[in-house]
């Protein structure tokens, strides 16, 4: 409707936030209530269906013998003018879109940037082909490259966010760029280190040139610097050179060491003058993902080291901290990491349906010492294999790589999120499917040789889910009904288990209208409660007269399930390498499986989990129902050795049993420390 061309159109238009998202700009314009409220995302549905135009004047000084345009993220069906004229489209979020606008860019005058984004449901529609097996939402989202949450969710309602997500540069070059720098650690015993730095940079002079690089690392008192004649080409030029550092500073997860970080800061000379420079952080370390070794009965296992050392994982699902990414504050950001290295979790997994995340999360990550399992975005669907898709995925998968690999948080890529149990769901077998199975191992190979590529979560064995091999995700208690004081698989990973609760009351009431909170009623299934599932589980804890009593109920059952499921696979440590809950906070005000609600208020299983993570764990495993072992789990890297005081109490307090244990635990592992037989009367 020609709102690309450069006369002011008479059309209604409002202030627009770039980064930003439509609903939220509506908000503030109060052209639409706040979609989190009651049932207000119904009242947003009509802006899934329309195009969005952003229309922007600016000026530029000054010219380079290169301009380029740079998008770090467009949600999602782009199409981008430069006054008037069409220079480029662009259908993927999860990567930048870049033009370059050298011809066409007006130096000392204005000029009219105008970005459309397509209606996210029309066309999405458009680009989807036959159906494909597809959970929690309809199949056209496996077609696009937008955000799998941003079709709705089991947590989520179908909010469709629109807009551009991320910054927008302008670039001038006038004759070399440095695109790109990777530093690449390996150790080499006797307290050595070699980096392999990896520059590539690109050239826009018309001959061959020769050009001084230069750099300096620095953590602490430990330098690493170079300096490096090179000659480049005209175009792409890639070179590599080696360092060797004495006592390197090493990047270790929080809870066995400190989180080491080297700042570093490199510049391309040309005839003596800065021609450009780059600043970047990077982190010594090496993971490994060990899956063969006699600690288990079958000889596989799926535990990280990090250098050298097992590290068993404690920690959360991550699904970005809101629905509208550019609303996510840097202080949401650090307050929610810093609530999962407060609640002694250790890793983080990114889960495929959300997004790459801000930069800034990844470098909290690195900063606080948080492994990072990052999933490709992918999730529950059978994915397309044509040509046409894989050329969408994979400059996606390329840049998400390359943009990620300096940060030593991030300790796996995993291909997506339950695409191999959906598909065996239905009777199809997806273990040697185009993406996951040749075109990213290929990219994570050739791309980044220092981390582990595991194909799927869950993956591995004889079947995706199966507890003899790779990882699980263990959701027998929530929606399989089963008994948590039994739990006994024998998963060499959990990388998912979880139970909803409802959010505290405070939190509930800045959502929900007053008067449809007592008693449960459909509103709560609007907010993504699963009416029948949770009144099962809450009603163990008696049955409630009251909202506030449910709430507690329920938070309760939360918290005890997780414990159980906590507290079984830590005595599994190492046969099991690690447990990641499903999931940290909550992208919305809702009723669902989240540990934090939108609010940042901890619901009570926070509170329990973090206890169930502290480094020294005492817990009971019922083998009968008088029968109970003891077991220690033990998170230091040194034996422990102690008392251990048993008692039984009644529920009144009183003590109908007694023991004091000598016992003596071993490092980094589990300890069967003893055993209590009671009168079933008394355990009852
Ligand atoms: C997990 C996740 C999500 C989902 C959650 C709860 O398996 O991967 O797909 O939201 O279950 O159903």
């Amino acid at each position: 409707i020609g709102l690309h061309r450069e006369e002011e159109p008479h059309l209604p238009a409002i202030p627009a936030s770039v980064p930003g998202e439509v609903h939220l700009d509506l908000k503030r314009a109060g052209k639409i209530p706040d979609p989190y409220y009651g049932r207000n995302a119904e009242l947003c549905r009509w802006m899934d269906e329309k195009d969005w135009w952003y229309r922007r004047r600016f000026k530029l000084d000054r010219k380079g013998k290169k301009v380029f345009l740079k998008f770090k993220g467009l949600d999602t069906f782009a199409t981008v003018y430069l006054n008037g004229e069409r220079i480029g489209e662009h259908e993927n979020m999860h990567c930048p879109a870049v033009f370059d606008i050298t011809d066409k860019v007006r130096i000392g005058s204005e000029n009219l940037l105008s970005v459309k984004l397509g209606s996210p449901k029309l066309e999405s529609w458009k680009r989807a082909r036959e159906p494909l097996p597809v959970w929690n939402t309809t199949y056209e989202r496996l077609y696009t490259r937008k955000a799998e949450m941003g079709y709705g969710w089991d947590w989520a309602p179908p909010i469709m966010p629109t807009g551009i997500y991320r910054d927008v540069l302008i670039e001038l070059v006038d004759s070399i760029r440095i695109d790109d720098i990777f530093v690449k650690p390996t150790l080499k015993g006797e307290g050595k280190a070699e980096v392999e730095i990896e520059l590539t940079l690109t050239s826009f002079l018309e001959s061959e040139r020769e050009l001084l690089f230069k750099f300096e690392a620095s953590c602490e008192d430990s330098l690493i610097s170079g300096e490096h004649r090179l000659k480049a080409k005209p175009g792409e030029n890639r070179y590599r050179f080696c360092h060797l550092v004495e006592d390197p500073k090493l990047w270790f997860p929080w809870n066995i060491g400190r989180p080491y970080l080297y700042d570093m800061r490199a510049e391309v000379l040309l005839d003596g003058e800065a021609a450009d420079e780059m600043r970047l952080r990077f982190g010594i370390r090496e993971v490994k993902l060990v899956r063969y070794s006699d600690e288990s009965p079958n000889g596989r296992v799926f535990y990280f080291t990090v250098n050298g050392i097992k590290v068993w994982a404690k920690g959360a699902n991550w699904v970005p901290p809101d629905l509208f990414y550019p609303a996510i504050t840097e202080d949401r950001y650090r307050r929610v990491l810093q609530m999962a290295v407060d609640g002694n979790m250790n890793m983080i997994r990114v889960w495929g349906g959300g997004i790459v995340e801000s930069d800034l999360f990844y470098d909290l990550c690195d900063e606080m010492g948080l492994m990072v399992w990052q999933d490709f975005l992918f999730a529950c669907g059978v994915y397309p294999e044509d040509d046409r898709f894989i050329d969408l995925v994979r400059p996606e998968a390329e840049y998400m790589v390359r943009h990620l690999r300096n940060h030593p948080s991030i300790v796996l890529w995993c291909g997506n999120n339950e695409n191999e149990v959906l598909a065996e769901s239905k009777g199809l077998d997806t273990r040697d499917h185009r993406i996951f199975y040749h075109l990213l191992p290929e990219i994570c190979s050739r791309l980044d040789p220092t981390r582990p590529y595991h194909p799927g979560s869950p993956s591995g064995g004889e079947w995706a889910d199966s507890p003899d091999e790779g990882d699980r995700h263990n959701w027998d208690v929530w929606f399989g009904y089963k008994d948590y004081r039994r739990i006994s698989d024998q998963a060499r990973f959990m990388s998912e288990f979880g139970c909803q609760a409802p959010p505290c009351y405070e939190s509930l009431l800045r959502f929900f209208p007053p008067e449809k909170i007592w008693p449960i009623n459909d509103e709560w299934q609007y907010h993504m409660m699963q009416i029948e599932r949770m009144i099962y589980w809450s009603s163990e804890f008696g049955p409630p007269r009251n909202v506030i009593e449910f709430i507690r109920a329920a938070q309760l059952a939360q918290a005890t399930i997780l414990k159980h499921y906590v507290e079984h696979y830590r005595r599994l440590k190492f046969i099991n390498g690690g447990v990641l809950v499903w999931d940290l906070v909550a992208p919305c005000p809702n009723i669902s499986w989240s540990l934090i609600d939108y609010y940042l208020c901890p619901k009570m299983a926070y509170y329990e989990l973090k206890r169930a993570f502290s480094e020294v764990l005492v817990s009971i495993k019922p083998e009968t129902e008088e029968w109970f072992s003891l077991w220690i789990s033990n998170g230091r890297l040194l034996p422990l050795k102690g008392e251990l005081l048993i008692q039984l109490r009644n529920f009144s307090g009183k003590i109908k049993l007694e023991e004091r244990l000598e016992v003596k635990v071993k490092e980094n592992g589990a300890t069967k420390v003893g055993e209590v037989n009671a009168n079933p009367e008394d355990i009852r």
